[in-house]
């Protein structure tokens, strides 16, 4: 649609001008000089194309029939932990695909709506000195407790557990949460209101905050508010929080309606919740936005896109993913990858990745090697029939090219697609996805080396990616980009 309409603009201020100049009228021509060529030049900057991405994704799927994997965590023995929503702590090995069942926490309360059970962990600072695990769950309709736990290596499994926070106010959602270890070995743990909205201002309060606090329980000294665990204040419910360069400390929330947030935490800031709802710009928040300075979002997402797990990726595995947060989506069931500029201070572009793939996603982990984790959150909701064995967790690798398997080369000129496809030895399915998941163009490949070339007018509103499903179970993906 844009290309006919720009080109029709084009062509028509083209004929006009021609007109103009053959019917010799001074006046009207210096207007169209002033006017319309200006117009038509901006038209010319602002040529857009469909890119591809130089990675080709390998993904694979490391855990089935899970129920509502929350957490994903690297843990320090090459396995990848996770909590999951009834209390189960498991761990698996991403080679093996062996899940490890470590402890299930008996008092985990789960509402059958919403969002309570267990929810984030984290390593102790001191492992494997001290072999110690936190955990942030609901044991109650109305409140929530962050949990040490001994880790006997032995036997694999919890041995003793100690409260550090033995009860927080909670409610069937809005508990947060997410725990980030921090390079001076402190802890932070993100903290919903509980519904309890003004007490994300009130100090005196640990909801609505980012709290840090020593792996002992202890407040630290240099928290910024004097015997205070909150280090930033402001929150609604937070479900991610991730370092960045330099310790840069990033959460994602989400909004009510409108207004889901990503932001730079500030020590000692404030980000507004529930006088102010992302940005300062609506005449009832300016009252408190001209007594407060407010941590504004680097980002907000209206209507809501349900913001979860967040991480923080900088591996030169996926390079188009160097310098980026890397946001899970539940509603719009995608991976959003934003890049941010040199300083980490604001978010340069967006794109969304793997729409409906994988369905709600919760949780984004990067691990050593630049390889990347999802989990999906689907039985919280009715799985689709693709879905009858989440829930999930998949493996996003770059796909090295290896063996006899040759790459997929993807090339594309303004609306021409052209994939060339060399696989010797096995079938494939190579499909082209849109945005919201249907299916452009499908075909069945079966001769050792094929050229596809596939012409489709790309709409900007759209997103597309290649997906190709090779006979021995691995899926390739390659994402498309309107730029
Ligand atoms: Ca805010
Ligand atoms: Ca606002």
């Amino acid at each position: 649609v844009f290309y006919v309409v720009t080109s029709n603009f084009s062509t028509l201020v083209e004929q006009t001008f021609m007109q103009l100049i053959l019917t010799f009228e001074p006046m009207r021509c210096l207007l169209i000089l002033l006017f319309i060529l200006p117009m038509a030049c901006v038209e010319c900057d602002a040529q857009k194309a469909w890119s591809a991405d130089s990675t080709t994704f390998e993904i694979s799927t490391v855990a089935t029939n899970l129920s509502i994997p929350w957490d994903l965590v690297n843990g320090p023995d090459g396995r990848l932990w996770f909590t999951e929503k009834q209390g189960w702590i498991k761990a698996v090995d991403p080679v093996s695909k062996k899940v490890d069942t470590i402890h299930l926490i008996p008092n985990v309360f789960v509402s059958t709506i919403e969002n309570s059970g267990l929810h984030s962990m984290c390593f102790h600072p001191s492992w494997p000195d001290t072999m110690a695990v936190f955990c942030h769950y609901s044991f109650d309709s109305l409140a929530s407790k962050l949990v040490r736990f001994d880790y006997d290596v032995q036997r694999d499994t919890f041995i003793n557990s100690s409260d550090i926070f033995a009860s927080i106010p909670g409610a069937r959602s809005h508990n947060g949460s997410r725990l980030v270890v921090a390079d001076d070995s402190t802890i932070y743990l993100a903290l919903g209101d509980a519904y309890l909205f003004q007490v994300a201002q009130d100090l005196a309060s640990l909801n609505g905050k980012i709290l840090r606090f020593n792996p002992d329980g202890s407040c630290p000294k240099d928290n910024p508010f004097k015997s205070s665990y909150a280090y930033s204040l402001g929150h609604r419910n937070p479900q991610g929080l991730t370092l960045g360069r330099g310790g840069k400390l990033y959460n994602s929330e989400h909004g009510t309606s409108a207004n889901d947030e990503v932001n730079l935490i500030q020590k000692g800031g404030n980000c507004g919740w529930p006088n102010v709802s992302g940005q300062c710009d609506l005449p009832i928040e300016m009252g408190f936005c001209d007594t407060v300075d407010v941590v504004e979002p680097l980002v907000t997402w209206s209507p809501t896109s349900a913001p979860s797990g967040l991480a923080f990726y900088d591996h030169q595995a996926i390079p188009e993913w160097r310098n980026c947060l890397l946001q899970a989506f539940l509603k719009d069931k995608s991976l959003c990858v934003m890049k941010l500029n040199e300083q980490g201070d604001s978010i340069l572009q967006e794109q969304r990745y793997f729409t409906n793939l994988f369905y709600r996603i919760r949780d984004v982990e990067v691990a050593s090697d630049g390889s990347v984790f999802v989990c999906s959150s689907n039985r919280e909701v009715k799985k689709p029939k693709s879905h009858e064995n989440d829930d999930k967790i998949y493996h996003i690798k770059a796909h090295q090219n290896a063996g006899k398997t040759q790459s997929v080369n993807t090339k594309v000129n303004g609306d021409q697609l052209q994939v060339t496809f060399s696989v010797p030895d096995q079938q494939a399915t190579i499909t082209l996805l849109t945005f919201f998941g249907g299916i452009v163009f499908e075909k069945e490949i079966s001769t050792s080396t094929e050229k596809i070339e596939l012409y489709w007018q790309g709409s900007e509103w759209d997103q597309y990616f290649l997906s190709i499903k090779l006979a021995d179970g691995r899926h390739l993906i390659r994402q498309l980009h309107w730029q």
